[in-house]
């Protein structure tokens, strides 16, 4: 598991270089709006509930096949293990969007996921559906202008947004 520093470390470390000027400029810049990234991290964290269930409410609403008979979020056990994976993605999301890089969402949440929903029968298409609402809640949450001193955040929306995007191709 990385953060966006130790990756431009190892990255360094791994031409036997000191770092780049233009590494030394990222990392520099990341400092620098530091408070943006973790008011973006905190606004997710304190609205996680919110966001799972308007996503799965949304999901069930276009897929209601999912809570049918025979469906995959049939019964209260598997809707519980769906709102649960859910929020799981969304916590790594979260660690990714914290240490500026999607190593520990890689390695700790997507790695084998898809082959873990083959082999459980759940359908892959079915949760990106369900992390794609997850993103377009979160962002909304997080560039909400409104209770927060107000700056440009679209280059950390659009990294929050890699990382929703990477974990929903990771499974369909
Ligand atoms: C991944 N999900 C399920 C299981 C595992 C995961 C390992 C099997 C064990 C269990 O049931 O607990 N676990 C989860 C995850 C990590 C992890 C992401 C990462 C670290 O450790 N059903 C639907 C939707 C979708 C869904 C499409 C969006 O209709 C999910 C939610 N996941 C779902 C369901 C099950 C499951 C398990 C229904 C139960 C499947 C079953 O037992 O029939």
């Amino acid at each position: 598991m990385l953060d966006a520093f130790a990756k431009v470390v190892s990255q360094a470390d791994a031409r036997g270089e000191f770092l780049s000027s233009d590494q030394f400029n990222a990392l520099n810049n990341m400092v620098k709006e530091g408070n943006k990234r973790l008011d973006v991290v905190n606004r997710i964290t304190g609205n996680a509930s919110q966001i799972v269930a308007d996503a799965a409410r949304s999901l069930f609403e276009d897929q209601p096949q999912l809570i049918q008979p025979g469906g995959n979020a049939y019964t209260n056990r598997r809707m519980a293990a769906c709102l649960r994976d859910m929020e799981i993605i969304l916590r790594y999301v979260t660690y990714a969007a914290a240490a500026g890089d999607a190593s520990v969402l890689d390695d700790r949440c997507l790695n084998g996921l898809r082959e873990t929903y083959q082999a459980l029968g759940v359908p892959g298409g079915s949760v990106a559906a369900g992390v794609q609402k997850m993103k377009d809640t979160a962002i909304r949450t997080a560039n909400d202008p409104n209770g927060i001193t107000k700056g440009d955040c679209s280059s950390l929306m659009s990294e929050l947004a890699s990382y929703f995007d990477r974990a929903a191709s990771a499974v369909s």
